[in-house]
């Protein structure tokens, strides 16, 4: 998955990165002992939890996904991601335990049927901007999930940015779509093969 990102990613770079700014290095694979992800500031880390809280670096708003069948090995993840940070970001990778590989889709219209594909640089979230998850949009795709998962459970996903951040989001298993979900009515993902 990273290295099938990794071309993609230049690509997205070279596109959308502001004239005026160099371009970050693309390279660091990180070394493990190399604190290359950045540490928010202490005062932040020890913010109590809430609004406050909840309001800081990157977060997910209500991350959600559906009960899983016994049997079924692909689900879809939501949710509102923000990017309150002081640079701009991009949702590139994520992983789960249990699930064989996750990817970030979005769904455009092609002569009038709807398909989804892997979206191409990851998923775009500007200084104090956000980007919606939700049915009938753009989704995470989870695949070859191993066990069912029910109402109730909250699944632990890591959503891995391009600055390198990494950040363990527990999704809920909802049965319904949160209120305020946008086509909180539309169906599961059954067409999808794969
Ligand atoms: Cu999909």
């Amino acid at each position: 998955m990273r290295v099938l990102l990794l071309p993609v990613l230049a690509l997205g770079l070279a596109a959308c990165q502001p004239a005026a700014e160099a371009p970050a290095a693309p390279e660091a694979p990180a070394a493990p002992e190399t604190p290359a992800t950045p540490v928010p500031p202490a005062s932040d880390v020890a913010a109590p939890a809430g609004d406050a809280a909840a309001h800081a670096g990157l977060m997910v708003h209500e991350p959600w996904t559906r009960p899983l069948a016994p049997g079924a090995t692909v689900a879809a993840g939501y949710g509102l991601l923000m990017n309150h940070t002081t640079a701009p970001e991009r949702l590139v990778a994520a992983r789960a335990e249990g699930v064989g590989r996750i990817e970030i889709h979005t769904i455009e219209s092609v002569d009038g049927v709807m398909q989804m594909r892997e979206l191409e640089g990851g998923l775009e979230l500007p200084v104090d901007g956000s980007a919606r998850l939700a049915p009938g949009g753009k989704h995470l795709m989870f695949f070859d999930v191993t066990r069912s998962w029910a109402e109730g459970e909250r699944i632990p996903v890591t959503l891995v940015f391009e600055s390198g951040t990494e950040q363990v989001v527990e999704f809920a298993v909802l049965a319904q779509a949160p209120a305020g979900t946008p086509d909180a009515g539309h169906g599961g993902h059954g067409h999808h093969g794969h």
